[in-house]
């Protein structure tokens, strides 16, 4: 079928010309509902009349920017992507990724798992919901998704190939260049100028140059280094959860890029809801859960991955008898080290990012309170600067705690 854009009519009709789609419902009668809270695209909720459990989602990507309308263009190429993601790492870890019953390139349309029974991190987070599965799931999802799909791990032709088939992801690799290490750090039309105009620490951060030129180095290896096939938004909006299970959803954004940048997007968000409970709520309890959920995350990640990677006697980078055992031990140690560096980099850039730029995150930008709003802003605009300048230096999980908990 020749691409359109579907509506809660059209995507029943279309859907029901799909064998395996016709065939879960069976004789049912279905309904759709639009669901999409996201920035991007449009996501229909697609369910059975007589027994609403039976339901399916059906994602479409239009040829545009959703959040802002049809006059900010983006191509809906980005589908493809997602779909080819959503495969891959389903092949890697089906635990953790929805199954998918139907895709359409052509259409730009995913049709997934309905995940009825899991609500958006981010939600359950700002209520002070405590995940207590979330650790060992995430830090599994993130150490095989980036150990299995590097050079590590895979050979030098497969590589390649799979760098292929993502490095036509250009927009949205564009749109990060531009919305998470560009544009929340100068005066810019996108951002949220009704703050950013006469405000003393939106001027101090523009000027900030020595934050801004380590921020340049950070963009520069989000734009050059091709470590392994990144989710490319893992923030807690793409993560759906419950108290036994972790999903993670809407990988659009994928594309070769550096080890530490999901593992970063990651961490970002975790502590900026740990600053909306700081200013907002207080919960000492829930705080304290999280910055051990924190530690647990990077120290589960970096074990994890170091497992897969000893586990493997050989790789493209370092062939079998190259090293010694203690050699390759200590290498192996340094190198994961490095990607947690990165990440603290990474992470400073996507809370930073958050304070002034476009897409602002309901933890800081949702507080209505104006005191407690800039209380939050400049509480997070310190523990990235603090990210930012230091991550190079960084060597155990415990000293990011340190700068998180110092901050005020
Ligand atoms: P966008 O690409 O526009 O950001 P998302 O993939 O994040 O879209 O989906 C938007 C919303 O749709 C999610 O926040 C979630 O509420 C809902 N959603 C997406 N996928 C599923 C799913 N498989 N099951 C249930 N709800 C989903
Ligand atoms: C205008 S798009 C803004 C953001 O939404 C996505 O979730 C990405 O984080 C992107 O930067
Ligand atoms: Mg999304």
């Amino acid at each position: 079928m020749n691409y359109k854009v579907l509506d809660v009519n059209s995507v029943i009709e279309y859907l029901l010309t799909i064998k395996a789609i016709e065939t879960f419902f069976g004789s049912d009668t279905i309904k759709a509902q639009e669901i999409g809270d996201g920035n991007l695209n449009y996501v229909y909720k697609v369910s059975s009349e007589q027994d609403p459990e039976k339901a399916l989602i059906a994602k479409q990507a239009v040829p545009y920017l959703r959040c802002v309308g049809e006059e900010f263009p983006l191509s809906r190429e980005r589908m493809t992507f997602e779909i080819r993601a959503l495969d891959k790492f389903y092949k890697i870890f089906p635990n953790f990724i929805p199954k998918v019953q139907h895709s359409s390139e052509e259409m730009s349309l995913v049709v997934m798992e309905y995940l009825g029974n899991h609500i958006i991190m981010r939600e359950g987070l700002i209520n002070g919901v405590k995940y207590t599965k979330f650790s060992e799931h995430i830090s599994t999802y993130m150490s095989a998704t980036l150990f299995y799909t590097s050079s590590l791990a895979l050979s030098s032709s497969n590589k390649r190939e799979l760098m292929d088939k993502f490095n036509g992801n250009t927009e949205l690799c564009k749109l990060t260049e531009d919305l998470v290490f560009s544009f929340p750090f100068m005066e810019h039309e996108t951002n949220d100028n009704e703050n950013v105009t006469s405000n003393p620490n939106a001027k101090k951060l523009f000027e900030d140059f020595e934050f801004k030129e380590k921020v340049l180095d950070l963009k520069y290896k989000f734009m050059t280094q091709s470590d392994a096939l990144l989710h490319g938004d893992l923030h807690t909006g793409s993560i759906m959860i419950n108290k036994d299970e972790t999903y993670v959803i809407d990988p659009e954004f994928a594309f070769v890029g550096p080890f530490g940048f999901d593992v970063g997007a990651l961490l970002a968000n975790l502590v900026n809801n740990y600053i909306h409970h700081c200013v907002v709520t207080k919960d000492e309890e829930f705080k304290e859960w999280l910055l051990q959920t924190i530690k647990e995350v990077l120290d589960k990640f970096s074990e994890k991955f170091l497992q897969y990677w000893r586990e493997l006697k050989d790789s493209a980078l370092c062939v079998s008898g190259y090293l010694d055992d203690r050699t390759s031990e200590v290498y192996k140690k340094r190198f994961v080290k490095n990607i947690i560096r990165d990440s603290v980099g990474f992470a400073g850039c996507k809370m930073a990012r958050r304070v002034y730029g476009v897409a602002g995150v309901a933890e800081i930008r949702g507080i209505q309170d104006v005191t407690l709003r800039g209380e939050a802003e400049e509480l997070a605009l310190k523990i990235a600067r603090e990210f930012v300048m230091n991550y190079d230096k960084i060597n155990t999980s415990d000293e990011i705690l340190e700068i998180i908990k110092n901050a005020r």
